[in-house]
């Protein structure tokens, strides 16, 4: 009995002891100003067969007019919500590439779902309320999470190894709008990294036209 409980310990550590580092990331402007809502993603050299870890719920609502979050961001072939929370219509859409839709109008507590099942950016938009504009980040990293209101943002339990991290934001003044750099995951403790990112100002949309 004792060697089967041995093993069944060795078994469920497997996963969380090989991979026990942290990666903690700043994003600020040259200027030092916190870049909030920046994705970052890590992907390992050597993939693991372990689940994605995502930690934001897979949902875009719409409240107050408009969008909450601003980014979200999701695995490739998530399904997400579009709960409507406001007592007027929306109608949401996306000309993206990565992800074309529309929503024909729906109103308050209803609901609606799109699936994403391509990486890549995915600019939202309302027919109705022109002010109203998100991005949702489809991803095929095994790791993602998004800058805090103080430009961070930490992910655990990475594997060691060789790995590069992509920082992603939709207005940063870079190629594609991400960075990428190339670290070494060790095998325990925390790495801490800093990006600077400049971003640019989004062109204003009219409201009402
Ligand atoms: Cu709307």
């Amino acid at each position: 009995m004792r060697h089967i409980l041995s093993f069944l310990i060795v078994l469920a550590c497997l996963p969380v002891c090989a991979r026990a580092a942290d990666l903690d990331v700043h994003v600020r402007t040259a200027r030092g100003a916190p870049v909030s809502d920046a994705i970052v993603t890590v992907e390992p050299e050597a993939r693991t067969p372990a689940p994605l870890r995502f930690t934001q719920p897979l949902a875009m609502a719409q409240r107050g007019l408009q969008f909450d979050p601003f980014v979200l961001v999701v695995p490739v072939g998530a399904e997400v919500r579009f709960p409507n929370e406001d007592p007027v219509r929306h109608q949401v859409y996306s000309f993206s590439p990565t992800k074309t839709f529309e929503l024909k109008l729906y109103g308050k507590d209803q609901t609606r779902t799109v699936r994403f099942d391509k990486a890549g950016v995915v600019s939202l938009g309302c027919n109705i309320h022109d002010q109203m504009v998100a991005f949702i980040k489809v991803t095929d990293a095994p790791f993602a999470v998004k800058t805090d209101a103080s430009g961070h943002a930490v992910l655990h339990g990475l594997p060691v190894g060789r790995a590069t991290i992509r920082v992603w934001h939709p207005y940063m003044k870079s190629p594609n709008g991400e960075q990428k750099l190339d670290l070494a995951i060790p095998r325990t403790g925390s790495i801490a990294q800093s990006f600077t990112a400049e971003l640019r100002t989004p062109a204003m949309r009219m409201p009402g036209y």
